[in-house]
């Protein structure tokens, strides 16, 4: 099979078959054990990083502990321009990069760079948010008192990812944390070591270079052991995790029981509404994209469609149409629309759902199916498959991380279409394609959309950096990247200040002695 020039960039990116998975504080012991990754795109293996161990990790937290002590001395904006050169970094291995996450994870080279330029955009974003980290000032009802709002940096903050964004949800949280003042520690996913030690490499340079603690970054590896580390230690005051449902609800209990902070980015149960209104052609490609982009691999990937019973057929046959042009196969081969899943329990989990919704009633209207033969050795690659379906299947209620869709026939109005949407328990992303601006403000309304994320006329996935991402109900409540999402990652501190020689006491209260 071709290489497609991955040798040259784990070269590139310093990572070798035999990697350090404990960065920071210590050179791996080698007693916790190694963490083997393999490609889903070929099913070769890649190389291995070793685990964290206990006392590893407890020499990883002092590191971290005291490079804060350093961090938070340091200006704001010269924070931001660590950040600021951390963003040039990844703008020379950009194409490294984004290979390796191809390459290790299995989306599209293409869905691969962009992750990196979400890294570059989080950046850019958190080296102009370091001059604007705002307090308030707040009028006090006591004369010559004054009172103000400020922000201070939490400490030594914890960060969980997922596989499916190898890279950029690590960078959102930690380019935000950082120029907050935190220091990080990362436990990447064990499907996707990898990704994490080259950008734990490229980020040691930076801080090298401008001779600053190592500290401010670290990583750690293994599995939900080594999670746990971090969730009972009340040295890490906050958490910031990204993966399944059933993992954040551990991670939130957890931190919760020693009253810690948490920032949770869970599944979605995606939907987009299609009304007799919509554009058809951007229906498909919003809807096309949504549901096989990174193979249904996204959080936010849309998993239902919920059409109006008056284009319902229309809708139907043209997406069908559309499926019969996806070609699937390697990721790294630009003539490819859909990669491979993670590996063969993803694809388990793929054809088990397949199974049940159709005990359950569902339809398929295009067949799903694990492919076998050349170019398919893995065994990762599956068939992106729709079902006609109703909202009430337990199936159709969970998150499948795959490419399959579920169409869902809707009568009445727009409301009508938002109880289906809304009857789930997840509360991520939706959309909604219309060009009646009615159905569009009465979907972003109060009684509209429960999402986190509520699109018009652009599918559920792709979100910018520039907003708050994150979501609802049992998606977890956390938000991340843009808008004021930074102040998760800071204490807010309320101060008021007497400059005169009385000592009025607020409320009126009276106290002479
Ligand atoms: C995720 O799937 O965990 O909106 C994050 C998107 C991306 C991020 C997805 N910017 O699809």
């Amino acid at each position: 099979m071709e290489n497609f020039g991955i040798d040259s960039a784990l070269k590139n990116l310093g990572v070798s078959t035999n990697n350090n998975g404990t960065s920071t504080g210590s050179k791996s012991s080698g007693k916790g054990g190694e963490l083997k990754s393999f490609s889903p795109v070929n099913g070769q293996y890649i190389g291995s990083v070793s685990t964290t161990t206990r006392e590893e990790y407890d020499q990883v937290v002092a590191t971290a502990q005291k490079a804060f002590l350093d961090w938070r001395e340091v200006t704001a904006p010269a924070r931001g321009e660590i950040v600021r050169q951390f963003g040039e970094k990844l703008r020379k291995h950009k194409a490294d990069l984004g290979k390796l996450v191809s390459y290790e994870m299995g989306k599209s080279y293409q869905e691969g760079l962009g992750e990196v330029q979400e890294m570059i955009d989080i950046c850019d974003f958190a080296v102009g948010l370091s001059r604007q980290l705002h307090g308030l000032t707040i009028k006090s009802e006591r004369p010559g008192h004054h009172m103000q709002e400020q922000w201070h940096p939490l400490g030594v903050v914890g960060i969980i990812s997922a596989f499916n964004f190898p890279v950029a949800v690590w960078s959102w949280n930690t380019a935000l944390a950082w120029v907050c003042g935190d220091v990080c520690i990362w436990k990447p996913s064990e499907k996707t070591p990898l990704c994490a030690v080259a950008c734990q490499n490229l980020i040691a340079e930076v801080l090298k270079d401008n001779q600053m603690p190592e500290g401010i970054s670290c990583m750690i590896n293994g599995d939900y052991q080594v999670g746990e580390y971090m969730t009972k230690d009340e040295r890490v005051p906050l958490v910031s995790a990204t993966g399944s449902i059933r993992m954040g609800k551990i991670v939130g209990q957890t931190v919760a029981a020693r009253l810690g902070k948490s920032i949770l980015e869970l599944g979605g149960n995606n939907a987009i509404i299609v009304t007799p209104e919509a554009d058809l052609k951007m229906t498909i490609i919003g809807s096309v994209f949504g549901a096989v982009g990174t193979a249904g691999q996204r959080c936010t990937s849309t998993r239902r469609l919920i059409i109006h019973e008056s284009i319902y057929d229309k809708v139907k046959d043209a997406l069908v149409n559309a499926y019969k042009q996806l070609k699937i196969g390697n990721p790294l081969d630009e003539n490819n629309h859909v990669g491979p899943l993670i590996d063969t329990d993803a694809v388990k989990n793929y054809t088990n759902a397949i199974e049940a919704v159709q005990k359950e009633g569902g339809r398929i209207l295009v067949e799903g199916g694990v492919l076998q033969g050349s170019g398919y050795e893995s065994g990762c690659y599956v068939k992106p498959c729709i079902v006609e379906a109703e909202n009430h299947y337990a199936t159709v209620q969970e998150e499948t991380f795959a490419p399959i869709l579920y169409l869902i026939k809707y009568s009445g109005d727009v409301n009508d279409a938002l109880a289906i949407q809304n009857g789930v328990k997840q509360g991520l992303s939706s959309a909604i394609m219309t060009n009646s601006v009615r159905e569009a403000y009465q979907f972003l309304s109060a009684s509209g959309s429960d999402c986190g994320i509520a699109n018009v006329n652009i599918g559920t996935s792709g979100a910018e950096i520039g907003g708050a991402f994150g979501g609802e109900k049992e998606t977890g409540g956390g938000r991340e990247s843009g808008s004021d999402a930074w102040k998760g990652y800071m204490r807010r501190q309320t101060n008021t200040i007497n400059y005169t020689d009385k000592l009025p006491l607020a409320q009126g209260i009276k106290f002479d002695l």
